[in-house]
């Protein structure tokens, strides 16, 4: 089959085998948990056995990184920005090799597969300028002969724990960022998707070793979030857990982080809407539209789910979007004709087929797809149509993120201000967008009454943000930032000091105390 042919080539340069220790210490890999079958959603079929951690192993893990910790913190900043550009010049390298992997392990098309390897590239650029960019701002103290500033220090292990969507890139916003701040990482990937991981670990591990890095900056457990994911959350060692993954999670993971008083990052899910008014550009609109909700077979976090459409265009737009769905190429994600592949696995269809079923009890209409999809085209059984459906913003399913390409059409009345008020009447603030060529309703939208999620594009859609600036949410989407800005402070601890040179003691607030 073309596709185990192909694995057996992105195994070879990736160096993955039949049967992968699923932990690495940052010298030797082991694993001495429980043994687990990798399939791939394309076919349904085996790939490959990872054996995982047990908490032995995880202890053995953190060990190293407290160790690593200590040195690493030594190497100066931009020394160590230098180790996450040579991390660039290696994925450069695997780039269409760690691609593939991508695609054959959750089965993202493979210009996302390659797109999502180049944005790790893009982050390990951005964080080696970064490295020389640590900045603290310095001020003028009320007291004479004095002077304060402020530092930022590296903050200790970091424990990642990722999502299956995103498989590598999310654990390269964190890991470089994290490396040039001088923090040491933990990484826990995604069940579904511990193959990618192996093979990422295996080449920042080449680039550490080859620059004599202390060992343990870079580790990886993989297993059960509830059992080894949980190891590092109740661990008063892990001084930062960045979680990306779902709400519910999302929220144990603030409670048992919060409860020791550790730092989170979380990203979690998204609703994200579109406005289209009266003076859009349907076709621009269609086009954003149609990727931000089928790309990725609609399971990215800024993955568009909502259409709140002004009524004038309403009848204009529905047309547009089922020619545009009509047309949509669903099949293996390999061939690069096609636009969807399957979701991740069976679990995932179940769970579009349950919010289906939802949406006709509460009142919606499916006005296209919504099909599981079998036959020797689509093997495995992780193959759907993408879904239309016309709703009302108050239903209760519409109020939830389902992992899949279900696209809701709402309609709206009056001004743009009404739009808004349906795009935020959801528990989730991630990601936002307006299709308009009225300057009034885009700086609206823009405003402080504007939309309340962390990304809001104008003419744009949901997904696909660059890394340049920060990203995350609002809400339930847990207000964490990654990547871009000023997203590193929360990689580092913040310090201020002040320091005398008037050779006399002077209290500050006017007190005397002689
Ligand atoms: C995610 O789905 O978890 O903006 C992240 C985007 C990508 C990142 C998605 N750059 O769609």
């Amino acid at each position: 089959m073309y596709i185990s042919d192909e694995i057996k080539k992105v195994f070879k340069v990736l160096d993955l085998h039949d049967v992968n220790d699923g932990v690495f210490d940052g010298e030797a890999w082991f694993g001495s948990g429980k043994v687990i079958e990798v399939t791939s959603p394309i076919n349904g079929r085996a790939l490959a056995k990872v054996i995982q951690a047990n908490k032995e192993d995880y202890d053995r893990v953190i060990k190293r990184a407290e160790a690593a910790f200590v040195e690493w913190r030594q190497i100066p900043a931009p020394k160590r920005g230098e180790i996450v550009r040579q991390l660039g010049v290696a994925l450069r390298e695997k780039k269409e090799a760690l691609g593939k992997l991508v695609t054959i392990e959750m089965g993202k098309s493979i210009q996302e597969g390659l797109g999502e390897v180049q944005e790790m590239i893009d982050i390990c650029d951005y964080a080696c300028g970064q490295s020389r960019m640590l900045y603290g701002v310095q001020t003028h103290s009320e007291r004479a002969r004095h002077r304060m500033y402020e530092q930022w220090h590296p903050l200790g292990i970091v424990g990642i724990i990722s999502a299956f969507n995103f498989p590598v890139a999310v654990w390269s916003w964190n890991l470089t960022i994290a490396l040039v701040c001088g923090d040491v990482c933990v990484w826990k990937p995604a069940s579904p998707a511990p193959l990618t991981a192996i093979a990422c670990q295996k080449i920042g591990a080449k680039v550490l070793q080859q620059n004599n890095i202390p060992k343990g900056v870079s580790t990886l457990i993989t297993g059960k979030g509830s059992e080894i994911g949980d190891l590092l959350n109740y661990d008063s060692r892990v001084r930062l857990v960045s979680y990306t993954g779902s709400t519910k999670l999302g929220k144990h993971i603030a409670k048992v982080v919060g409860e020791r008083l550790g730092k989170t990052i979380l990203e979690l899910g998204g609703n994200n809407a579109i406005i289209i008014t009266q003076s859009a550009e349907l076709e621009l609109a269609a086009k954003n539209i149609l990727f931000g909700a089928v790309g990725t077979a609609g399971q990215r976090c800024t993955t568009t789910r909502r259409v709140i459409i002004e009524e004038s265009v309403y009848e204009k737009f529905r047309e547009l979007m089922l020619d545009y769905y009509g047309r949509v190429t669903i099949g293996n994600p390999f061939d690069e004709n096609i636009l969807m592949g399957p979701l991740v696995n069976t679990a995932a269809v179940d769970a579009m087929m349950k919010a289906l079923s939802e949406i006709k009890e509460q009142g919606g209409r499916i006005i296209f797809g919504g099909e599981k999809l079998t036959g020797e085209k689509y093997p495995g059984g992780c193959y759907v149509t993408p879904a239309l459906a016309e709703v009302d913003n108050s239903y209760p399913i519409v109020k939830e993120e389902t992992f899949a390409p279900i696209l809701y059409l709402i309609k709206y009345k009056g001004g743009v201000e009404n739009a808004i008020r349906i795009q935020n009447d959801v528990p989730q603030g991630l990601s936002s967008g307006i299709f308009t060529n009225d300057l009034i309703e885009s700086e609206i939208f823009l405003s402080h009454a504007g939309s309340d999620c962390g990304i809001a594009n104008v003419n744009l859609g949901t997904s696909g943000a660059e890394i340049g600036l920060a990203f995350g949410g609002e809400k339930e989407t847990g207000g964490g930032r990654e990547s871009g800005s000023d997203a590193w402070k929360a990689y580092m601890r913040r310090q201020t000091n002040t320091i005398n040179w008037s050779r006399s003691t002077v209290l500050a607030q006017g007190i005397k105390f002689d």
